[in-house]
């Protein structure tokens, strides 16, 4: 199996992208694909809602409580460095972690809102274990409004997310960071295979490089 060999660490791999671009299900396809294909893969999310911290979260996005905005930003970002100690463990045991949304929701989300700096939006998520590749699931609004309604949840609406989306477009002029825009507008079948050949690659590159930092 290829995450066998002694020394050699999994890849950190990222999905981030609007609502409804498919980045829950692609992440779960991914997975799959690389367990298949002799790899050692494992999936992660965040929010992860089921620590405390992240049942505070999952409270706030159900608008079943409100948080000052600063405090929901440092939530978020706690509720990732919580994960840090196993993440690294895995990373470095051969295992590729795939991850559905990461610090970059953060900033993006947090920085729309009124008054916020993208600086100070940045600090908290400084240190954590840096993206070999973050796949970018790029839809025009109208295909994403055909995949569905948008549910009760904070941010739920056309107008903020359409203001994260710009940020985020902000995000990828780090030419430090290894994005990837994908057209996930596309089927399924042929976003996961765009997915799986960058992943694949991303896994061999990162193999024998020191995981770095945010
Ligand atoms: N947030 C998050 C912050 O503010 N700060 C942070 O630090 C973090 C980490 C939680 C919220 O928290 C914010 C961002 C969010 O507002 P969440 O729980 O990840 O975020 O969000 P969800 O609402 O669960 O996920 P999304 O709505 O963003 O959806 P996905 O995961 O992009 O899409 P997915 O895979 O669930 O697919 C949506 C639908 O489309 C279909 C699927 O079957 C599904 O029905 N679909 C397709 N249909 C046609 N063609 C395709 N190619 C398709 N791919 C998927
Ligand atoms: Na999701």
């Amino acid at each position: 199996r290829h995450g066998d060999m002694a020394g050699l660490r999994g890849a950190l791999i990222v999905l981030e992208g609007a609502d409804r671009a498919g980045k829950s299900t692609q992440a779960r396809l991914l997975v799959e694909a690389l367990k298949e294909r002799g790899y050692r893969a494992e999936g992660l999310r965040f929010p992860e809602r089921t620590t405390e911290i992240g049942q505070l979260i999952g409270s706030y996005l159900e608008k079943k409580s409100d948080l000052e905005d600063h405090t929901i930003h440092l939530l978020f970002s706690a509720n990732r460095w919580e994960q840090v100690p196993t993440m690294k463990e895995k990373l470095r045991s051969g295992i590729t972690l795939v991850v559905d949304r990461y610090a970059f929701s953060g900033v993006a989300f947090t920085s729309c809102k009124e008054n916020f700096d993208l600086h100070w939006c940045k600090q908290a998520d400084v240190g954590l274990p840096k993206p070999d590749l973050i796949l970018f699931l790029k839809v025009n609004p109208e295909v994403a409004a055909a995949r569905g309604g948008f549910g009760n949840e904070r941010y739920e609406t056309n107008y903020f997310q359409e203001k994260v989306l710009k940020r985020y477009f902000e995000l990828m002029e780090d030419k430090s960071l290894n994005w990837k825009v994908i057209d996930a507008s596309e089927k399924m079948e042929n976003v996961h295979k765009n997915i799986k050949d960058l992943s694949e690659k991303a896994i061999q590159d990162a193999k024998d490089q020191p995981l770095g930092k945010l």
